[in-house]
């Protein structure tokens, strides 16, 4: 199975008169709320430094841009850049975890809106290692937050686990699913926040291969114990084939961070070649079906 790509693809370029998104426009979160489709994409300008900008949508493939960014470096741990957003609606409030970069690496970020342009941010607590590639799970599970990243930790590039009461403290940090090799063999991380199906999470993630190229894979995780890998289709969903998805910014990317389902269709919105905002689709049937 393959994910269908949009012809009308990408559906967002850079936008040379807009300097802080004249670069490249990539990797972006959607929400799908009240008939619209919200996305939060990852916006570079000449000066390097990555802001998070809004667009909204009916059909989710036309979207109106946002002239100004949403989100721009404010906290210590960003002044280089807030990057790769992710969106969930958690009890009726948005939240985004995103790439907070700064001259100590890479951090996991924290933000919250109700009507996302204005913002509120958190100081979350985490050890002093690169971390990145956070999702929140879009509700609790057995009376916890969940949250899915990838510690930088030496040659272990998985995907790990985390628990919390308040979103700020994380405990039981582990790793849950860890790359095996081929197209995911090098490095893995979570693509889109986990959606919620009747066979587990469906958890759609990159893959990474030895010559760099990124690639989208499936996996299900168990509903009442986020933790348990149930199943992981064993090829990519969608990789780098269109011209759009191989030169870019880096070439060879598929990069998704966002899905929703809508009338029993997934769209999974990802960036092509850290340079354009893209998006496939699949009934949700025919995904399911992998599992
Ligand atoms: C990762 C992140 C993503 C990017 C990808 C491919 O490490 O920086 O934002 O899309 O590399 O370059």
């Amino acid at each position: 199975m393959k994910l269908r790509r949009y012809e009308g693809n990408p559906i967002l370029k850079p936008k040379p008169e807009n300097e802080w998104e004249s670069k490249n426009v990539f990797n972006p979160a959607v929400i799908y709320d009240h008939g619209l489709f919200h996305l939060l994409y990852r916006a570079m300008g000449v000066d390097g430094i990555s802001r998070i900008g809004y667009a909204v949508s009916i059909d989710g493939f036309n979207f109106f841009r946002f002239d100004k960014p949403v989100i721009v470096p404010k906290l210590i741990q960003e002044p280089r850049g807030c990057e790769d957003p992710r969106v969930v609606k958690l009890e009726g409030v948005f939240f985004m975890t995103y790439t907070a970069y700064s001259e100590r690496g890479v951090r996991i970020g924290l933000g919250s809106t109700t009507n996302f342009i204005q913002w509120e941010r958190y100081e979350i607590e985490w050890e002093e290692t690169n971390n990145k590639d956070a999702v929140l799970f879009p509700e609790k599970v057995d009376g916890k937050y969940v949250l899915l990243h990838r510690p930088m930790l030496g040659e272990l590039m998985g995907i790990w686990i985390a628990y919390s009461d308040n979103l700020i403290e994380w405990h039981g940090l582990r790793e849950i699913m860890a790359p095996v090799g081929g197209w995911e063999g090098k490095k893995i991380g979570a693509g889109a926040p986990p959606l919620k199906t009747e066979k587990g999470w469906l958890l759609i993630y990159h893959g990474v291969d030895e010559g760099g190229v990124y690639r989208l894979g499936a996996a299900m995780f168990s509903l009442n114990d986020p933790s348990k890998l149930l199943y992981r289709y064993p090829e990519p969903i969608l990789e780098p084939e269109m011209y759009y998805e191989i030169r870019g910014e880096i070439p060879r990317v598929v990069f998704a961070s966002g899905a929703c389902e809508v009338m029993n269709r997934y769209y999974v919105y990802y960036g092509g070649a850290d340079k354009v905002v893209c998006v496939a689709t699949v009934d949700k049937e025919e995904m399911l079906g992998l599992f």
